[in-house]
């Protein structure tokens, strides 16, 4: 069961986005991971889009994207949605 939040229950949290998108659950996001949700969500872009869209949201460039590198993300997605 999940909480209602301030009525946006349609919206999946950051916590089940990254769920979504960590397929092999070992709480990291690889790019393969990424690039295949980009692909899942209609998002799809070359593999070098991909590549430079990895390396600007792993910002401190260990080759995986974490929650907190994730949930940056997002944030900023939310930002630019809300414009
Ligand atoms: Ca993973
Ligand atoms: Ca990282």
């Amino acid at each position: 069961m999940s909480q209602c939040c301030h009525g946006q229950c349609s919206m999946p949290t950051v916590e089940q986005m990254f769920a979504m998108v960590d397929t092999d659950k070992n709480g990291s996001i690889s790019f393969e991971e990424l690039a295949a949700f980009m692909e899942s969500i209609g998002q799809c872009c070359s593999r070098e889009q991909g590549q430079e869209m990895f390396n600007m949201v792993d910002t401190n460039k260990d080759g995986s994207i974490d929650f907190e590198e994730f949930k940056a993300l997002m944030v900023e997605k939310a930002k630019h949605d809300s414009q």
